[in-house]
């Protein structure tokens, strides 16, 4: 067994604090972005791709979901600050290669931080690590597959392997990879929406009959109120800005829900916008609510309940009444059960202050176009689906749903995550999905459910899963339980990585590990005489071409649909009734094989040719609910607040402004005036006070689920504008303190963001 650290060490980097931000972008950003690019990339590759960054015709930005204008398009870049470190941290001009790998062993890489494997750079070769070795070697990719194909072919069951699939995955290569591990004969697809928007997707389709967000862009600028709630659109869509930006303009209210008072929300000065940037940029937030961490419930409740007051002072005046007549059904129970609500006792769970609670309701009743946007505030508890649930039943008191200016918004993460669950990639496929897969095909696709990924794991800890492959991602640091994790993983006998840059999952392996390096979005992919697109979805579900145009790292580098195609034929070599040669000879004829098996792709290669893509059908837009009843379910969310014990803190554990998930892109926490130093557990000052600690102090942070101690050490004492009983970290360094098993059981996504703690002075 490997003693490879699973943890990024402990050790500080030189926290300095300032006074946070007050204005999100603006200068600071520009010379921020520029200087990553000028740090890690050729000024020409630079130049070029940041042209085409987003742009008709370009590559879809790597970072995160957040939609397109349909129409113009900045010629000034419609990217932001953290699409330009992406760019940077992906298009580096650093690489890494055999003679690093021969350089260095696994066991000493496992002493790396997490910034620094990413700033390795790019990986350039397959690379073998054989059972009992230190180091990894170079293999060549058909030895590679063949090594894959022998221990898939030699498993008891198809369903003892997992095949994860992180949400960069464009749509082509999601659709054959699906496709290949159907016909392998499992529907073990967990993906990092298990760990992320699951509670969405589940709440959604069970609601609303359609498990994706129902708003275009620009219902975000004709609406009259939007809500954020347990968003930091500031540093992970900081282009949402613009558009709430435009709503501000058009006289909309911005509301925010949040434990913190995120800077991106406060003020933005829009850098495309030279005049305003100067005058200092837009108020954007008309109110925010410092909720409790996991407040959400109650807070949604007792709104709910002072609008249903105010109906019933003045009938038909507050809830659209025709809409839930002719559109929904359910209101009578669900009303019945709000009633049985406790005001007070709502609002003090809320942790907001009444007249706080009251100014929002003010705000709601009056209004007929609303819009909820959410993230992983909501979607990281145990009961994230009943919080959705909720939202969703505020939405239909208003008639909001289903028409210009109103609707669900759920800001997905990864750029092409929606669109990986539009291919399949999914561990409870919709049956109509598997049926239509084999007409097309011809096999019979498996019928049982798989694994999500905290499933997956407690599968290959208990030895009933003996192979992991991930396309993209990185499934050790992501996931929570990180010992637990690394250990699930030790007992793999094979862990295969398709991957652009080094990370702690390649150092925590199976008995045999590969590594199989892909091409990036920014990548130009030449094949079939041809330079080849992929496609993407964002988060509003507009489908759009994405051509990567700076030469690759290495020309060892294969495309994620090259890599798929070569392991399919060679695991399913001799049984397979799919032409997996002509698939892989040019991405069109994957297309073609999307539109024959997908609702909505009609025309896919042509459509996708036209600058700025399609919308995808969306039943919900258009009040159409495919649910079990044709109309839109009011559903009761039910609610247990989360009690803490003396010294008991409710942790959440979040993203800082310099990093992407697992990718620590630099040290800083800029809006929020925490600088070098990731190590810190941000409390509130009556907290630091009443346990005696100091600002600045090392802790260990440690829980203790069901008498299990699980700790993480050496961090800081930073105060911080947080609500009192809880505290906040940044995600993964506090990973290691989740048992695998405290997620949603609905959903089952990890509550990431409910983690019951406490904090223990060091020296
Ligand atoms: N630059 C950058 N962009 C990214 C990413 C990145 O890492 N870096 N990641 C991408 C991905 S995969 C995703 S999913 C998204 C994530 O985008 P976000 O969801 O914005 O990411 P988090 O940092 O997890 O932030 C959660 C927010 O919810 C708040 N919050 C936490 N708990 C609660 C709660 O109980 N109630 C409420 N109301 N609020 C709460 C936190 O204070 C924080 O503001 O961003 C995507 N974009
Ligand atoms: N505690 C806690 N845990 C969390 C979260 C949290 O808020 N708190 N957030 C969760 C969320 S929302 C998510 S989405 C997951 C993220 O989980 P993942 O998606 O698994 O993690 P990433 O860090 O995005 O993956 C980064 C790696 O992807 C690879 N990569 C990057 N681009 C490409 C590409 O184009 N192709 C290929 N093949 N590989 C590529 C690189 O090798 C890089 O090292 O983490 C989850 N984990
Ligand atoms: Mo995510």
């Amino acid at each position: 067994m490997n003693a490879t650290l699973a943890q990024p060490p402990a050790t500080h980097t030189g926290l300095r604090l300032t006074v946070p931000e007050t204005a999100a972008v603006g200068f600071p950003a520009l010379f921020s972005a520029l200087s990553q690019m000028n740090h890690y990339m050729h000024w020409a590759d630079a130049v070029k791709a940041s042209l085409k960054m987003n742009q008709k015709g370009g590559f879809d930005c790597s970072g995160c979901a957040w939609p397109d204008p349909d129409g113009h398009r900045s010629s000034l870049g419609e990217y932001c600050e953290n699409g330009i470190k992406a760019l940077a941290e992906e298009a580096t001009y650093l690489r890494v290669t055999p003679a690093f790998f021969k350089e260095h062993a696994v066991e000493t890489l496992g002493t790396w931080s997490d910034f620094e494997l990413g700033k390795a750079g790019r990986l350039t070769d397959p690379m073998v690590l054989r059972p009992g070795s230190t180091h990894y070697e170079p293999i060549r990719w058909e030895e590679a597959y063949a090594l894959i194909a022998g221990e898939l072919n030699a498993l008891d069951s198809p369903d003892e392997a997992a095949f994860y699939t992180s949400g960069r995955t464009g749509n082509e290569a999601a659709f054959l990879y699906q496709l290949f591990v159907r016909e392998f004969g499992t529907n073990n697809l967990p993906d990092c929406s298990n760990l992320c928007h699951e509670s969405t997707s589940v709440a959604l389709a069970e609601t609303l009959g359609i498990g994706k967000g129902s708003v275009t862009l620009h219902d975000l600028y004709d609406a009259e109120v939007i809500l954020v709630i347990g968003q930091n659109p500031g540093t992970n869509h900081p282009r949402m800005l613009s558009a709430l930006e435009k709503c501000r303009e058009n006289g909309g209210k911005i509301v925010s829900i949040n434990p913190l008072p995120e800077t991106g929300l406060i003020r933005f000065v829009n850098p495309q916008r030279p005049f305003k940037l100067l005058m200092g940029g837009t108020e954007l937030e008309t109110l925010f609510l410092q909720v409790r961490i996991n407040g959400d419930a109650p807070l949604l409740k007792a709104v709910m309940l002072l609008l249903l007051e105010a109906e019933e002072r003045n009938p038909g005046a507050v809830f659209d009444l025709d809409f839930i007549r002719d559109q929904t059904t359910g209101i009578e129970a669900f009303l019945a059960d709000l009633r049985k609500q406790d005001f007070a006792a709502l609002v003090h769970d809320s942790g907001v202050p009444e007249a706080k609670i009251r100014e929002l309701a003010n705000l709601l009743i009056p209004a007929q176009r609303i819009i909820i946007c959410w993230a992983m505030g909501v979607t990281q508890h145990r009961n994230s689906v009943d919080i959705i649930r909720d939202i969703v039943n505020l939405l239909l008191l208003k008639g909001s749903i289903g028409k210009p200016g109103a609707g669900t918004c759920p800001v997905r993460g990864h750029s092409n995550v929606q669109g990986d669950r539009t291919m399949g990639i999914w561990e409870r496929p919709p049956v109509a999905f598997l049926d239509s897969l084999k007409a097309v095909f011809g096999f019979e696709p498996p019928r049982d459910h798989g694994y999500t990924v905290t499933e997956a794991i407690q599968a290959m800890h208990e030895g009933k899963v003996k192979t992991l492959i991930g396309l993209g991602g990185n499934f050790l640091s992501a996931s929570p339980d990180t010992e637990f994790t690394a250990e699930a993983l030790r007992r793999c006998r094979l862990t295969v990585h398709i991957s652009t840059k080094l990370n702690r999952s390649h150092l925590i392996h199976g008995h045999t590990a590969l590594i199989l390096p892909a091409l990036a979005r920014s990548d130009r992919d030449f094949h079939g005489g041809e330079e080849q697109f992929v496609s993407t979805e964002n988060s509003t579900g507009v489908v759009q071409s994405s051509k990567g145009v700076l030469a690759p790292p290495s020309a060892q580098l294969r495309s994620e649909v090259s890599i798929v195609t070569g392991i399919a034929r060679e695991v399913l070599k001799g049984r397979t009734v799919v032409d997996w040669d002509q698939l892989a000879a040019h991405n069109d004829h994957v297309r073609e094989k999307i539109e024959a098996t997908i609702p909505g792709f009609d025309r896919y290669n042509e459509r996708v040719r036209q600058p700025g893509g399609f919308y995808l059908p969306n039943g919900a837009r258009n009040a159409e609910f495919r649910t079990k009843t044709g109309k839109a379910l009011f559903t009761i969310g039910r609610y247990e607040p989360i009690r803490t014990q003396p010294g008991e803190l409710l942790m959440m554990t979040i993203r800082s402004h310099d990093q992407y998930n697992t990718t620590i892109y630099g040290l800083d926490d800029r809006y929020r005036g925490i600088h070098h130093e990731r190590r810190v557990v941000l409390m509130n000052a009556e907290d630091i006070a009443e346990q005696e600690l100091t600002a600045g102090q090392p802790v260990t942070l440690f829980s203790d689920y069901e008498g299990e101690r699980r700790e993480a050490k050496s961090f800081l004492v930073v105060s911080y504008p947080i609500p009192k009983g809880c505290c906040a970290t940044y995600y993964p360094e506090t990973n290691v303190l989740i048992p695998v098993w405290h997620r949603s059981e609905d959903s089952k996504c990890p509550a990431s963001k409910s983690v019951l703690v406490r904090v223990e002075k060091e020296r």
